[in-house]
C-alpha cells in the first residue's frame, strides 16, 4: 500500500476508535457531568467530596479525549450522519446535549445491546421534539396547581405537619406525563405507592380528590374511624383528573385523548420502603386475575431509596417467576437531603438510584427546575416500559426548599444550601418567564392562571365543612358493606369438610406422575395414594394439598347430590372457588422434604400437581418458591393478598425463626392494616415451629411475638362486661311480651334481619343446645332471661372473633390444619392467620388423621379435649391422636371424670411427647387438652372443656422457655376464665429460644415431660 494511503487508513482507524470511545465516554460518564442540580451546586451528582472522586468522577467526561480538528468515524448504526463522519465540534454538541444537559440516561449497564441502543436512540437521535405551546401551557398549569396548593397549606395550616413538596413540584406535571402516556399505551390502572412527601400533592392533583376533603381532614374532623392513621399515610382511589373544561380550550385539547386511567394510592406506615413491595404484589393479583393493563408506580425518597435494604429486595423481585409484573415505574424524588443528611453522608455511590444498576434497570436522571426535560423523562420511563415490560427508574432531582418538615428549620444544618435556596426562583415562575420570553405565554396570562387557581383553592377551602370525614373515603365501596355490617354471629362451621368422593377426585389428581418420575418421589406418590381410601390415614403434606384441591376445585365438579353427606344447594352457592398461591423459600418442594409441588421425571420434565383438577372447571393455583428475602417477599404476598381479596394467599417461612426479618410488614401491614386504613387481609403465615434439637435458630417461630400483637383483652371475657351483658338482657326486654320466656317465633324475629337468617337460626339452635346441655326438642318450650343470657353469652363470645386483628394457631392434626385451611379462605370476615406449622410432625407416623376426618360431617376444633362426656357422640370419630380406647380391647383409658387429677394444657407438637408418655406409662388419671386455636382464645371451649373434670387441677405445658411460647398469654386469660390457679411447666425463662446441644434438649425435654405428669 503506498504509504500516503497507508497513513491515511491508519487515521481513518484511528478516528473511528476514537469516535468509538466518545461515543461510550459520554453515555457511561455523562449523567456525572450532567446539569442536573436546579441550585447549581455541582454537576452531576451531588455526592462524594473525597479524592478519589475528584479525581475520577467529577472530571469532565471529555478528559482524556482529543480535541482539536478532524473527523471522527461512528458506525451508522451507532449515530448516524449523512456523512458517516462527525466533526468532533459537532459530535460533542450532540452528546453533550444528550448526555449532560438537564436530562441524562444511565443505560450502558444494561447487558442487552438492543436495549441499550433504544437508550441511545432515544436521547440521542431523536431531537427534543419541540413541544407545542398548548403542552408547554398545560405543563404550567399542572406545575402552578401544585406549587399554589403547597403554598395555600402552608398558609392555612401553618402548625400542621404534611411534608410539602416545595422545591420537587416538577413531580406534578411529570407524573402527570407518565400516566398520560401510559394511557396512550393501554394502561388501565395505576397502583400507586409512595412515602409521606408531596401526598396530599398527589392525592389532589393526581387522583382528584377534593382540597376541601383534604382541608377537613386537616382540621381532623374524624368521626367513626376507630384508630385511622395521619394523613400523609392513608390512601385513596381515583381517576387521573382531565383537565376542567375551560382550561381544555384554553390550553391542551391533546390532554383528553385518552380515557383517563384510575389511581390507588396504597395506605403506607411510616417505615420507609415498605410499601413498595406492597404495591409489586397487589400489581402482580391484579394482573393475574386478568388485568394486563395494570401498571406499579413507587415513589422514593433519595436517602431511603439509596439506603434501605428494602429497595434493594424490592427491585430483586422484577424479573423472577414468583414476583414480576410487567416492569415497574420508580420515581426517585431526589431532593438531595434525608431529613438533615447529606448525600455523602447517607450513600456511597454517585446517585441515589445506583441500587437500580445492580439490576440492570435503566435511570433517566433529571432536572427538576426544566419542565420540558421533566416531561420527556417521564415520557421516555413510559415508553420503556411499555415497548420491554421492564423496571425504570425517573431520578428528578430537585431540591427541599423549606425544612424536613413544616416546622423543621434546616438551615442549622446546611446553611450554605438554604442560602441559595432562599434566592432562588420556583421552578413554576422559571417556567412561566421562559414561556414568556419564547412568546408561548404572556405575562397577564400567567398572572390570570395564578389567580384562577388561587380562586378554585379559596372556594374549596370553604366547602372544608360539607364532609364530615369517615377515614374511610379512600376505601372501595365493597368495605363500607364490611364496616356496616352488624355484630351478628355468623355460621363458620360446616364449611369446612368436603364430600369424601371430592377428595378422592383430587387425590387421584395429586398422586398423577411423569413416566419416568424418580424413584423416591415415585414411592412418596404411591404412599399418597395410599392414603386416600376409607380407613387410610392422611400426612400433613397431604392434608395441605386437599386443601388447596378443595378451594380450587369448582362447585359444579364437587360430588354430586351431596357425596357422603348432605349439601344444600343454599351451601353450594356460598362456597365459591377460590384461587390459591403459596410462595416461601424452597416451599414448592417442601424445606422438610415434604410438599412436592412439582414433580420432575429423570429427564427434566416438570408436572405442577394441583393445575389438572378439573380443566375449565377450576382455580388458579400458583406456587412459587421464592426469593431468599423475607421482608420484601412477605410485604408482595400481603400486597398480592389485596389484589385478589378472596383468594388464599400463604406465605411460608423456611423456619418460623427468619419471619423476624419481615417483622416490620408484620407489625405495620398484616396486624394493623385493618385497625388503621380498614384495609383487611386474609394472608397466611405458615411458620415452621418446633423443639426437636435444632438450636436456638431453628426451633422456634417466635410465638409469643405474634400472641403480644393480638389485639384481645386478657382481662375481658366477651359476654361478660356490664356493656354486653346490658346489650343481651335489653335484647330480652324487647322481645319478651311479659311472659318472662322467650319462645322460638321471638328469638326468630330476632335474627330475622340477617340476610343468611337460615344459618342464624341453625347456629342459635346448636348454641343453645351446647350451653343449656338441652336436645332441641326442648327448646320449643322457650328460654328463660337466665337461659337467653348463657346462650347469647356463648354466641358473643364466639363473636369476638370478629374483632380480632389476627388469628394465631398452633394444629396438631393433618385434618385440622385441611380444616383451617379451608376456614381461612371461607369465612365471612377477612383476617389474617399466623400459623405454626409442623416440621418432625411431617413425617411422623402418629401425627396423621383418617381420611375419613376430613369429610362434610367435621370441622376444625379450637380445642380438642381427650376425653369427655361429648365423646360418647363423637366416638365414632376416627381421630386416633386423641386417647379414647385402647385399640386391643376397646376400654377406656382415662378413669372416671371425677377422678381425673390433672389435666395438662397444651398447644402443638408438644402433645405427641405428652400422649407418648402417657400411653406408655399407662397413666389414666391425667388428661390433655389442646388448645389447637390460642388466639382469639376460646374462652367457650377451654371452659366448657375444664369444667367436665371438677378434681383435677390444671397445669400449662410448653416446650418453649417461659418467657416465650404461649404461657404469657394464655395466662392471664385462663386467670379471667376462673382458673388462677394453673400451674406452669416448661423451660426456663432464656435470653436464646433454645439449646445447641441434642443432650441438653434431650434432658430437658425429660424433665418438662416429668413435671407435667408429677403428682
Ligand atoms: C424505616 C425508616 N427509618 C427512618 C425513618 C425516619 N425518617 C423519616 S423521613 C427520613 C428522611 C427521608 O429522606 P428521603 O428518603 O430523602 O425523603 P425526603 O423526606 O427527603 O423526601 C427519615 C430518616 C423512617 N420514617 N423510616
Amino acid at each position: 500500500m503506498p504509504r500516503a494511503a497507508a497513513v491515511h487508513s491508519a487515521r481513518c482507524a484511528r478516528a473511528a476508535q476514537e469516535g468509538a470511545q466518545w461515543l461510550s465516554r459520554f453515555r457511561e460518564r455523562g449523567h456525572l457531568w450532567a446539569q442536573l442540580d436546579p441550585l447549581g451546586r455541582c454537576r452531576g451528582p451531588l455526592a462524594k467530596n473525597d479524592q478519589w472522586w475528584q479525581d475520577e468522577c467529577i472530571e469532565h467526561p471529555l478528559a482524556g479525549l482529543r480535541m482539536g480538528r478532524g473527523p471522527l468515524f461512528v458506525a451508522p448504526e451507532e449515530l448516524p450522519s449523512a456523512t458517516g463522519w462527525w466533526s468532533r465540534e459537532n459530535l460533542l454538541q450532540v452528546m453533550e446535549e444528550a448526555h449532560c444537559g438537564t436530562l441524562s440516561v444511565e443505560a450502558s449497564h444494561l447487558s442487552c445491546p438492543e436495549r441499550r441502543r433504544w437508550w441511545h436512540s432515544a436521547v440521542e437521535l431523536k431531537s427534543q421534539s419541540e413541544l407545542s405551546g398548548a403542552r408547554c401551557r398545560a405543563l404550567l398549569l399542572r406545575l402552578l396547581r401544585a406549587t399554589l396548593l403547597t403554598q395555600f397549606l402552608r398558609s392555612k395550616f401553618p402548625a400542621t405537619k404534611w411534608f410539602g413538596l416545595d422545591g420537587c413540584e416538577a413531580l406534578i406535571p411529570g407524573l402527570y406525563r407518565l400516566c398520560h402516556r401510559s394511557a396512550q399505551h393501554g394502561v388501565e390502572r395505576i397502583e400507586l405507592g409512595m412515602p409521606h412527601r408531596g401526598r396530599l400533592n398527589v392525592l389532589a392533583n393526581l387522583l382528584g380528590k377534593e382540597l376541601s376533603l383534604i382541608c377537613c381532614e386537616m382540621n381532623e374532623n374524624r368521626s367513626d374511624f376507630h384508630v385511622g392513621d395521619v394523613k400523609y399515610h392513608t390512601g385513596y382511589f381515583g381517576a387521573l383528573p382531565v383537565l376542567p373544561s375551560a382550561w381544555q380550550q384554553k390550553f391542551s385539547a391533546a390532554e383528553c385523548e385518552v380515557t383517563p386511567p384510575v389511581l390507588s394510592v396504597i395506605p403506607n406506615p411510616s417505615h420507609l420502603e415498605l410499601v413498595t413491595p406492597v404495591v409489586l404484589g397487589k400489581v402482580r393479583a391484579l394482573q393475574d386475575e386478568g388485568s394486563h393493563q395494570v401498571l406499579g408506580l413507587i415513589l422514593h425518597g433519595d436517602a431511603a431509596f439509596a439506603g434501605s435494604g428494602l429497595a434493594f429486595e424490592a427491585m430483586q423481585l422484577a424479573r423472577l417467576p414468583a414476583y414480576h409484573c410487567q416492569g415497574a415505574v420508580h420515581v426517585v424524588l431526589n431532593n438531595q437531603v434525608g431529613y438533615t443528611t447529606k448525600p455523602y453522608e447517607g450513600r456511597s455511590a454517585a446517585h441515589p438510584s445506583d441500587v437500580a444498576k445492580a439490576f440492570e434497570v435503566p435511570v433517566v436522571h433529571v432536572n427538576a427546575d426544566d419542565l420540558r426535560a421533566v416531561d420527556r423523562a417521564f415520557r421516555l420511563a413510559a415508553d420503556w416500559r411499555q415497548e420491554w415490560r421492564e423496571d425504570v427508574v425517573v431520578d428528578l432531582v430537585g431540591y427541599r426548599r423549606f425544612g424536613h418538615n413544616e416546622t423543621d428549620r434546616p438551615a442549622a444544618s446546611a446553611p450554605l444550601s438554604y442560602a441559595k435556596v432562599a434566592s432562588h426562583p420556583e421552578a413554576a415562575e422559571i417556567f412561566a418567564q421562559r414561556l414568556v420570553v419564547e412568546g408561548k405565554l404572556q405575562e397577564q396570562q400567567v398572572q390570570e392562571m395564578r389567580a384562577e387557581i388561587l380562586d378554585e383553592l379559596n372556594r374549596e377551602f370553604l366547602e372544608k365543612e360539607r364532609h364530615k370525614t369517615d377515614g374511610l373515603d379512600w376505601v372501595l365501596g365493597k368495605y363500607r358493606g364490611r364496616i356496616d355490617e352488624g355484630r351478628r354471629p355468623k355460621q363458620v362451621r360446616g364449611i369446612t369438610g368436603v364430600p369424601l368422593e371430592t377428595l378422592t377426585h383430587i387425590g387421584e389428581a395429586m398422586v398423577r406422575a411423569p413416566d419416568e418420575t424418580l424413584t423416591e418421589v415415585g414411592q412418596l406418590l404411591a404412599r399418597r395414594e395410599a392414603q386416600l381410601v376409607p380407613g387410610g390415614r392422611v400426612d400433613f403434606a397431604t392434608a395441605e394439598q386437599l386443601a388447596f384441591g378443595s378451594l380450587l376445585l369448582h362447585r359444579d365438579v364437587w360430588a354430586q347430590s351431596g357425596g357422603t353427606g348432605s349439601w344444600a344447594v343454599a351451601q353450594h352457592e356460598r362456597l365459591p372457588h377460590k384461587n390459591v398461591r403459596l410462595c416461601g423459600q424452597d416451599s414448592v418442594r417442601g424445606t422438610f422434604n415434604q410438599r412436592h409441588l412439582v414433580i420432575h421425571d429423570v429427564n427434566g420434565m416438570e408436572v405442577q400437581l394441583l393445575q389438572d383438577l378439573a380443566p375449565g372447571h377450576q382455580a388458579k393455583f400458583y406456587a412459587f418458591n421464592s426469593t431468599l428475602s423475607e421482608a420484601a417477599a412477605l410485604g408482595f404476598e400481603y400486597g398480592y393478598s389485596l389484589g385478589d381479596d378472596d383468594a388464599l394467599v400463604c406465605w411460608e417461612a423456611q423456619f418460623g425463626d427468619f419471619a423476624n426479618m419481615a417483622q416490620a410488614v408484620i407489625d405495620e401491614f398484616i396486624v394493623s392494616g385493618e385497625e388503621k386504613w380498614g384495609q383487611p387481609t386474609r394472608l397466611t403465615l405458615l411458620l415452621p415451629h418446633g423443639y426437636d434439637g435444632q438450636g436456638p435458630n431453628h426451633s422456634s417461630a417466635r410465638l409469643e411475638r405474634f400472641l403480644q400483637l393480638t389485639n384481645d383483652d386478657p382481662n375481658h371475657l366477651p359476654g361478660n362486661s356490664p356493656e354486653d351483658l346490658r346489650e343481651i338482657d335489653k335484647a330480652f326486654d324487647i322481645l319478651d311480651t311479659g311472659e318472662g320466656i322467650l319462645k322460638e317465633e321471638q328469638v326468630k324475629s330476632y335474627l330475622q334481619p340477617a340476610s343468611d337468617f337460615e344459618l342464624e337460626w341453625e347456629l342459635w339452635l346448636k348454641t343453645a343446645q351446647s350451653a343449656l346441655g338441652r336436645p332441641a326438642r326442648g327448646l320449643a318450650a322457650g328460654v328463660t332471661r337466665q337461659e337467653w343470657r348463657q346462650v347469647m353469652q356463648q354466641l358473643y363470645r364466639r363473636n369476638a372473633e370478629k374483632d380480632a386483628n389476627i388469628f394465631v394457631l398452633n394444629v396438631t392434626t393433618p385434618a385440622q390444619y385441611f380444616h383451617v385451611l379451608r376456614r381461612q379462605a371461607h369465612r365471612p370476615f377477612k383476617k389474617p392467620l399466623v400459623l405454626m406449622t409442623p416440621k418432625y410432625l411431617l413425617h411422623h407416623s402418629k401425627a396423621t388423621s383418617a381420611f375419613e376426618d376430613f369429610s362434610e360431617q367435621n370441622f376444625f376444633m379450637r380445642v380438642i379435649v381427650d376425653y369427655s362426656p361429648l365423646l360418647t357422640e363423637l366416638a365414632s370419630r376416627s381421630d386416633n391422636t386423641r386417647h379414647l380406647s385402647t385399640s386391643k380391647t376397646g376400654a377406656p383409658l382415662t378413669l372416671p371424670l371425677e377422678s381425673v387429677r390433672r389435666v395438662i394444657l397444651c398447644s402443638g407438637q408438644i402433645y405427641y411427647k405428652l400422649s407418648h408418655k402417657r400411653r406408655s406409662g399407662k397413666i389414666k388419671d391425667v388428661v390433655l387438652v389442646r388448645l389447637e386455636q390460642i388466639s382469639p382464645f376460646p374462652y367457650d371451649r377451654i371452659i366448657k372443656a375444664l369444667s367436665y373434670y371438677p378434681n383435677a387441677d390444671v397445669v400449662w405445658c410448653q416446650e418453649e422457655p417461659k418467657n416465650m411460647g404461649a404461657w404469657f398469654y394464655v395466662q392471664p386469660r385462663l386467670a379471667t376464665a376462673g382458673r388462677r390457679d394453673v400451674a406452669y411447666v416448661g423451660r426456663p425463662a432464656a435470653a436464646a429460644p433454645a439449646t445447641g446441644s441434642q443432650q441438653i434438649h434431650a434432658e430437658e425435654t425429660r424433665l418438662i415431660l416429668d413435671a407435667a405428669f408429677a403428682m
